[in-house]
């Protein structure tokens, strides 16, 4: 495995991703450039249709495995212990140890006893799975383990015109059966999009059908935070009236804060939590600390890390470190008054992150304390902040199955738990070797 990288400094500065073998293919969905008129936006299908696989290319075809790797943490087993998942996004452990799965194009599985049930959780609506949008994140209720309630982040569909999309987030009771109940929307973004004829965008912006963002995270406060993508229609994500480019927080319930930022303030919408993102497809916690950390798609070479504040604004689309689909520059790179950098810059190449994990488990103990973040190009990152906050990228683990890695996380047992973002893609386990 490779390891040892330039180091970089916390507070802005790009990491050289050295003796990378992954460069020359921004490979994101989220990153192309805008390939316009794109054809008619299907229908949306219900969730009980069996869907054709709708998103980018495949990569590299994965063996069946199992892989042992050699690392700083000794010996490690990596094997697939769930297979035949289209384009899982997210999953979430369950006090009893199963395993929801959401898979993009409109299904919700889940994984009991160590297998996958063949039969999709019923009771979903209607999902748009146009491009890379669908079915996207799961977060547990605080309270699951007495009130059994979820919550699903996805693309909703306008059933009056379906060039129309915008992110949703659903609550609904999981029972641990084969169907949710009490399926209701507590979220749905105003900032609709596509409606034709199509706004002029600046700076080469990818196709409307992208950038919806759909990470969502239950915060130490117990209000949920919301991820949401800047459509690919930047030029709205610094006015404050709408949802575009925001991480929003609410109650569970929907309802609205009254200790958000900027409540009661004309012009505002009051569910901001902070501006000027560009398309967050992480959000996790740092234990043993109150910070939400996100990981964000830049523009080419400007994916970032950041600690989401109270109030801030993370930039978007005037101060990036990454250069514009049309190659015309950024208005500001750092430093600029009023605006927050990032904690890590990312490239170029652009590693197109996916949802992080900090890791405080005992099966790793060398590894306590880091951050993991998966990514499409790179593998699975390694980032190590030393006391003072400065990052280093020490190793990429499993890069070498050349897959998209969408999201990571911590099992009780302390293996991490790599999902791939692949037409076939799987439940990977990471585990020391015994
Ligand atoms: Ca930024």
């Amino acid at each position: 495995m490779r390891q040892i990288f330039r180091t970089i400094l916390a507070g802005g500065v790009a990491i050289g991703m050295l003796g990378s073998a992954a460069v020359g293919q921004d490979a994101a969905d989220q990153d192309q450039p805008d390939q316009e008129a794109p054809q008619q936006t299907p229908a949306p299908p219900t969730a009980a249709a069996a869907l054709p696989p709708d998103g980018p290319r495949p990569t590299v075809a994965l063996s069946p495995g199992p892989w042992r790797y050699e690392t700083s943490a000794g010996t490690l087993d990596v094997k697939i212990i769930a297979r035949q998942l289209d384009h899982p996004w997210a999953m979430a452990f369950l006090p009893d140890d199963s395993i929801l799965i959401t898979e993009r194009p409109g299904r919700l599985r889940v994984i009991r006893n160590g297998r996958l049930d063949p039969v999709a959780i019923a009771g979903l609506p209607p999902i748009n799975p146009t491009q890379i949008g669908g079915l996207y994140d799961i977060a547990l209720d605080p309270d699951f383990a007495s009130n059994r309630r979820i919550y699903l982040s996805y693309v909703k569909p306008d059933e009056q015109n379906h060039d129309q999309t915008t992110l949703a987030v659903m609550s609904a009771i999981y029972d641990g059966g084969m169907m949710l109940r009490d399926v209701k929307d507590v979220f749905v973004a105003d900032a609709w999009y596509g409606a034709r004829p199509w706004p002029q965008r600046c700076c080469g912006q990818g196709p409307g059908y992208g950038s919806w963002g759909g990470r969502i995270l239950f915060g130490p406060d117990g209000k949920l935070y919301i991820g949401v993508g800047d459509r690919n229609y930047g030029e709205m994500v610094q006015q404050t009236d709408n949802d575009f480019g925001k991480i929003l927080r609410i109650n569970p319930d929907g309802s609205i804060p009254s200790d958000n930022p900027f409540v009661g303030r004309a012009g505002w919408n009051p569910q901001i939590w902070t501006l000027g993102h560009r398309n967050p497809l992480g959000l996790t916690l740092r234990p043993g600390t109150d910070e939400i950390w996100e990981s964000e798609f830049g523009p080419r070479g400007g994916d970032e890390l950041n600690i989401i504040e109270k109030g801030r604004n993370y930039g978007w689309i005037t101060v990036t470190q990454g250069q514009h689909y049309n190659n015309q520059p950024a208005e500001g790179i750092r430093g600029v008054a009023g605006m927050t950098d990032p904690v890590i810059a990312f490239g170029p190449p652009s590693v197109n992150p996916g949802n992080p994990v900090w890791y405080y488990g005992t099966m790793f103990p060398q590894w306590r304390g880091d951050l993991f973040l998966p990514s499409f190009t790179e593998g699975l990152l390694r980032i190590r902040f030393d006391a003072a906050g400065q990052a280093e990228v020490q190793e990429k683990l499993i890069e070498d199955l050349g897959q998209r890695l969408r999201a990571v996380t911590m099992g009780k047992d302390g293996a991490l738990y790599v999902i791939t973002d692949e037409t076939r893609g799987v439940v990977l386990r990471i585990s020391a070797a015994r």
